[in-house]
């Protein structure tokens, strides 16, 4: 190649010269200006040309020099106002900036809690549709054809054939369980339950609950107290008692109300307890023998019980949320709080 031709494909190279760091800027002024560059090689060549050429290219081989220095300045200010900009230097070595991310909701966090004190004494998870027939949502429960919860005011039924409404318990997936499965059985089936309330601090028309069946050989109701005390205390804490109220439920017999002593004063009373020194946390009882032959269990061979609670409220026990609409309002700076709580317990 002709010393020309030489200078012409490196004024091409310096026009399209770029570096984007401070290190291609380097590798610029090597490649060009350094000790075996192409502008300091060509130099050389130029020494052994004849004169009358030499007269000729000298001062475009000058000029080439030039734009090779010119470029290189361009690029060392370009290359450091980007990384100086504003006066800043850019510390490659600081801790990279992260994204702050969500945190579990409370109801997520105390449904898993609930699931996993019952895991570990070996109750499995059951689940089941939402939208029922009335068979699994009432009639195999014992509820009497004319029960007020049937009611339209008290149930979503859903438009179309069938009857279909939204389940108002999980005792639904049970009755599913039974009609499916041989004793031994032991689990529980958390989920979203549906009723017709007017939505206010303490009522709301869709909440979530965990509803627990035991169905064996011999199952007593000391069996079922032993596991109420042991899923309060494991729920929350050694010190806390529980107690039981007679009550009254369709699907079993007999039935009770659990209280337990108030987490939040520990006894005197206070605004929590209604100054009783006791809050309710759950319903149970034996299921009703008619409810387990309805479902294909012979009540002579086996007999169970079983407990029910909304996690809203155990959760307003568990974090002291006043008002149970501040589950459904997502406001961050109401869900922001729980991540901490969630790791601490
Ligand atoms: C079957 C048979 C019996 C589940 C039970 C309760 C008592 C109870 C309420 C607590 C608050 C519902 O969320 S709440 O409104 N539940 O009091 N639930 S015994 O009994 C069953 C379940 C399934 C087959």
């Amino acid at each position: 190649m002709s010393l020309t031709e030489r200078i012409a494909r490196l004024e091409e190279e310096l026009a399209n010269a770029e570096a984007r760091t401070a290190d291609e800027v380097e590798r610029f002024r090597v490649a060009m200006l350094g000790r075996n560059g192409a502008v300091t090689e060509l130099f050389e060549a130029f020494k052994s040309v004849a004169a009358e050429e030499k007269r000729a290219l000298g001062q475009r081989m000058n000029q080439l020099k030039q734009r090779a220095q010119g470029r290189w300045e361009e690029l060392k200010a370009k290359v450091g106002g980007e990384q100086e900009s504003d006066g800043l230097r850019i510390d490659t070595s600081a801790p990279a900036l992260t994204e702050p991310i969500g945190s579990l909701h409370p109801i997520t966090i105390v449904r898993q809690r609930i699931v996993d004190v019952f895991a570990r004494i070996g109750f499995t998870v059951s689940q089941g549709p939402e939208v029922e027939d009335d068979h699994h949502n009432f009639s195999a429960l014992n509820f009497p054809p004319d029960h007020p919860a049937r009611d339209m005011q008290d149930t979503f039924f859903v438009q179309g054939p069938g009857g279909m409404a939204l389940r108002t318990h999980t005792s639904s997936v049970q009755v599913r369980v039974m009609e499916g499965q041989k004793p031994p059985i032991r689990t529980i089936s958390p989920g979203r339950v549906y009723r017709n309330e007017a939505i206010s601090a303490r009522a709301h028309c869709m909440f979530h609950q965990v509803e627990a069946l035991y169905v064996d050989k011999g199952v007593s109701f000391a069996e079922l107290k032993g596991t109420l005390d042991y899923f309060a205390k494991s729920m929350f804490g050694p010190e806390v008692s529980i107690r039981l109220r007679p009550s009254y439920f369709p699907f079993t017999e007999p039935s009770a109300e659990v209280d337990m002593s108030c987490t939040i004063c520990g006894g005197p009373g206070c605004n929590v307890c209604k100054h009783s020194g006791w809050v309710e946390i759950m319903g149970c009882g034996m299921v009703d023998p008619a409810v387990l032959s309805n479902c294909g269990i012979n009540p002579e061979e086996f007999s169970g019980f079983a407990l029910g609670m909304g996690v809203e409220r155990i959760a307003q026990l568990v974090y002291r949320v006043p008002d149970l609409r501040l589950y459904w309002e997502n406001d961050v700076r109401f869900l922001d709080q729980f991540a901490a709580a969630a790791s601490r317990s």
